[in-house]
Order: C-alpha cells, then structure tokens, then sequence
C-alpha cells in the first residue's frame, strides 16, 4: 500500500459507511409513507490529482491536508425543494454519529459564480484496526436546480481553468437566474406535486394502472 492508499482509506471507509447512512435516512422517510426531503445521495472520495491541485491553488502544505482541506471526503444530498435543504440540515444536526464542525450557507449568500448549496463540514470518526481516526467530510445540499448548474458549471470550469470568455459567463449567470427561478416557481406548486407523487407511489406499490 503506497502513502496516498494508506492516506485514503479511512476516508474511502467514512463515504462507504456515511453513504448507507445517509440513504437510510431517505429509506425511513419512504417506510413511513412521509415524503422524504432527499431526492438522492451521492458521495466520493477526492482523486489524488484534485487533491494536489487544490492543495497548490490554496496554499496547503501536504502534511496539513487532514485539517485543512474539508472535502477530500464529500458527500451531496439532494433535494426537490429548497425548503427541504433546512429540513435536512436539522435532521443532520440531530445526529450523534458526527459533529458539525462548520456550516456555509451559499443559499442565502451565493457565491459570485452564481453557485447556490448549503455546505456542512463535519468530523467523523472511522474505527480502524488500530483505533479511531477522525476524519473531516464535507456534505454539499442542494435542490436539482442547484445541482443541475454547479454540475455544468464545474465541467466548464475544468475546461476553462476558470477564465470564462465573456459569453460563457454571461450566459452561466443567466443559467443560474433560471435555476433560482426554476426553484422558485417548484416551490409555489409543491403541494400540488407532492399530490401527485403519492398518487403515483401508491400505484405504483399496487401495481394498478395509472388511468390519465
Ligand atoms: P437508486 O436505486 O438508483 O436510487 P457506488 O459508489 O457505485 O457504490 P452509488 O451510490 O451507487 O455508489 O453511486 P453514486 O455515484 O455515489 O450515486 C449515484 C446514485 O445517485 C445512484 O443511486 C443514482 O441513481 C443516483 N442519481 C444520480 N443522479 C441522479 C439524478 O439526477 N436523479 C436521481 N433521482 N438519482 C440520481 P443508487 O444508489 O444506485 O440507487
Ligand atoms: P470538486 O470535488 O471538484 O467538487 P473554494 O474551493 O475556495 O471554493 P472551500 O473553502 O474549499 O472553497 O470550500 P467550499 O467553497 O465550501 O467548497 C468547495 C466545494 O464547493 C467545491 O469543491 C465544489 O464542489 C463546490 N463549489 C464551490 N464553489 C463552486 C462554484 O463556484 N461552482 C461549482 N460548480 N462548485 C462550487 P472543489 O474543490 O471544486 O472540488
């Protein structure tokens, strides 16, 4: 095992184990009929290239990365609805499996990118065959507006290097604009939505034809 594999693992471990954790949470709300603020989960551990890169970018000494880069474990959730991304922090909040170490609300300050989500640092600890190791993870919160641009910004910016031309940027803020409103114009109609997804949940457990 090389230095970065044996750097890794416990981090490879707390996304394997926060990843089941974290889907449960969407499992308990589907066994209770209840309608559950996480759409999806998605976690991974930062490549070794990002890492380096990052660490470069900002500064940070490899002996540091532990305490000083959050997010070499990360992990999203996904929302419908904004209001869902509260209701999933406090969830998170409650638990006693990790402690919250930091929370950045680019929800209600956005990043100058455009960029919106609602970002969680937290220390968890990791059992190992040699004791307890406490790592640092970041979870990203979002609604699938949200997601939709930060995952096409991000691609563009990795062809960029984050010196958009002109049009581009224009037009990744104007995307943005739209996915705010997108969220917006969710939200005014999301009692008649959740309506319809337990119509079609119960049909579906049914297996009866959904008549139009
Ligand atoms: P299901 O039944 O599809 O919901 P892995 O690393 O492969 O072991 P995982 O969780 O399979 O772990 O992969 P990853 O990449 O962390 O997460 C992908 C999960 O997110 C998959 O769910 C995808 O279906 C789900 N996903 C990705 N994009 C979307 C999306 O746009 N909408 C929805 N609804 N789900 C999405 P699972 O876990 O395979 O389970
Ligand atoms: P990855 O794995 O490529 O997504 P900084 O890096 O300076 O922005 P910091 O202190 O690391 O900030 O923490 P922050 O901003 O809370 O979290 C950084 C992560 O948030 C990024 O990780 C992205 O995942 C996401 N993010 C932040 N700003 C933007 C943005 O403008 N556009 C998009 N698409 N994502 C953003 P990395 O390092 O990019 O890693």
């Amino acid at each position: 095992m090389n230095n970065w594999d044996q750097f890794l693992a416990p981090y490879k471990q707390a996304i394997e184990e926060l990843k089941i954790k974290l889907k449960g949470m969407r499992r308990q709300f589907e066994q209770e009929h209840t309608h559950s603020p996480i759409e999806f989960v998605t976690g991974r551990v930062k490549p070794v290239a990002s890492i380096l890169d990052k660490a470069r970018i900002k500064n940070i000494p490899l002996d540091k990365l532990a305490t000083e880069m959050q997010d070499i474990a990360g992990l999203r959730m996904m929302c419908q609805f904004v209001d869902n991304i509260e209701t999933v922090v406090k969830l998170l909040r409650n638990r006693n499996d990790f402690r919250i170490v930091e929370e950045r609300n680019y929800i209600s300050h956005k990043k100058p990118s455009g960029y919106r989500s609602y970002h969680v640092v937290i220390e968890y600890p990791v059992q190992t065959i040699t004791g307890e190791k406490k790592i640092l993870a970041e979870i990203q919160i979002r609604t699938l507006a949200m997601n939709f641009w930060a995952t096409i910004e991000h691609s563009l910016n990795y062809k960029y290097k984050g010196q958009f031309p002109e049009e581009i940027n224009k037009r990744l803020q104007g995307a943005a604009e739209a996915a705010f409103r997108l969220d917006e114009e969710m939200s005014k109609i999301k009692d008649e939505i959740q309506e319809a997804q337990v119509y079609f949940t119960k049909n579906k457990e049914t297996g009866k034809k959904i008549d139009k």
